[in-house]
């Protein structure tokens, strides 16, 4: 089987890498100038031990990490960098027959290191300089770091003014977050002739996995693969082993890593029903419209709530609601049936850092109220990676509240009972903002797949 994680035009890296890597070295320099700070060494994290056992929880290297070097798999190891000069890798290669200990990473980006192995913290200390006492120190608070001297550990003025640039992606990430994507599309796709061929969420997901390259642990999030009710929890994990007696529904929020860099896609999928299908038509449609409105200068929050006006018209259109647009929308009716973000940043975490921060230096932008679980408030800029992700569910506690409430002579409850089995439907791509718009990632992906 051909390795499904290469990418076409490896040499192409090369270069992209060699600017990337400048521009967070510049961004870097200037963070610890303004925090007062002379040099910066980040943790990529520590194998974690599961209690009274000797194996540990699968390893999650630190972002801040892997914005430096795409090692997704090197526990304890640091970079160190200093202004002006080449950023040393303290690559953690320790002496153990019981794991295959990790060979010294070789490819587009390892010429760009001074690369040191090292067997041990005690190692890794001896590879940096003696004093390191304007050093900010960005990772897990080692008890050894009390005896290395650092500065200060995880600065949240240092670690703000990081993660604030994070949000605008440099050519090279747009171009792994483009492989992420076509990866997961690639999922999507033998995920969806899995249900098509009426097999089980755990049998979904594995056709997922298979076609992606990938294991669950190098995911960028766990798969939400739902069939029928199930897509009406938002998070949901239970991945049934057996095949449901009826297949209504697949709700499927999956994606893949590349580099480091995450997708985040979801597709609903009806079965045989055509009112069903009609429906996901009109909230695929109502999210292409969304999408048109990407570009530099956009408030989120104005995005978010044009969702809202958007879906009162998708729920009256539907007769899911039976009072007017606006008032489905002013009575907070609209969030019964969306009670999420309309989208977040994207990039090394899936739901990615910064989302509300007004500038490096402090203060937040807040929600527009009533709207507690938007991740993301910024104005958007040229170079960021969003989601965009409207939904319509069918949650039974939501629907419960509102029933009791001033929001029950609104719903049409009989087409609600009619609709409760397929659970809900969310449609989600991932747009990087461009100078002349967005491109559309996951669209593309899926054209190309
Ligand atoms: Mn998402």
């Amino acid at each position: 089987m051909a390795d499904v994680r290469a990418l076409p035009q490896q040499s192409s890296l090369d270069a992209l890498f060699a600017s990337h890597l400048e521009a967070v070295c510049a961004r870097s320099a200037r963070a610890l100038e303004a925090c007062g700070y002379s040099a910066l060494l980040v943790h990529s994290g520590s194998l974690l031990p599961v209690f009274q056992d000797d194996r540990t929880y699968p390893f999650q290297v630190h972002a801040p990490f892997k914005v430096w070097a795409p090692l997704l798999d090197a526990p304890g190891s640091f970079v160190y960098f200093e202004p002006g000069r080449r950023p040393l890798l303290a690559f953690h290669q320790p002496d153990d027959y019981w794991y295959q200990p990790p060979a010294l990473p070789q490819g587009y980006w390892t010429g760009h290191f001074e690369i040191r192995p090292c067997r041990d913290l005690n190692a890794a200390r001896r590879l940096l300089p003696p004093n390191l006492r304007t050093t900010a120190f960005l990772g897990d608070s080692l008890p050894e770091l009390a005896s290395w001297g650092v500065s200060d550990v995880n600065p949240p003025r240092l670690i703000r003014h990081l993660d604030f640039a994070r949000a605008a992606k440099s050519p090279y990430e747009l171009a792994c977050l483009r492989q992420a994507s076509r990866l997961g599309a690639r999922g999507h796709l033998a995920a969806t002739r899995a249900f098509e061929a009426g097999a089980s969420e755990f049998e979904i997901e594995l056709a997922f996995l298979a076609a992606c390259g990938q294991r669950e642990q190098d995911l960028p999030y766990n798969p939400i693969i739902a069939l029928n009710e199930g897509g009406a929890v938002l998070h949901y994990q239970v991945l049934e082993t057996s095949r449901p007696a009826e297949h209504h529904s697949l709700l499927i929020d999956a994606a893949a890593e590349f580099a480091g860099y995450a997708s985040d896609i979801t597709r609903t999928h009806s079965r045989r029903d055509p009112d069903f299908a009609a429906l996901i038509g009109r909230m695929d449609r109502m999210q292409q419209t969304l999408c048109s409105e990407v570009r530099s200068g956009v408030d989120w929050r104005e995005i978010h709530l044009q969702a809202h006006r958007l879906l009162a018209e998708v729920l009256r259109e539907a007769e899911i609601v039976t009072c007017a647009a606006e008032e489905a929308v002013a009575t907070a009716t609209t969030s019964v049936f969306l009670p999420h973000g309309i989208g977040h940043l994207l990039g090394l975490e899936v739901h990615d850092v910064g989302g509300f921060m007004r500038s490096p230096d402090g203060g937040d932008i807040p929600r527009p109220e009533g709207h507690p679980f938007l991740r993301l408030t910024r104005t958007l800029e040229e170079g960021f990676v969003v989601t965009m992700e409207p939904g319509l569910y069918f949650i039974p506690q939501l629907l419960d509240a509102a029933r009791a409430d001033h929001r029950s002579g609104r719903i049409n409850w009989s087409r609600v009972e009619s609709l409760r089995k397929f659970g809900g439907i969310r449609i989600e791509d991932d747009l990087a903002v461009t100078a002349a718009g967005h491109e559309n990632l996951t669209r593309d992906a899926f054209r190309s797949s």
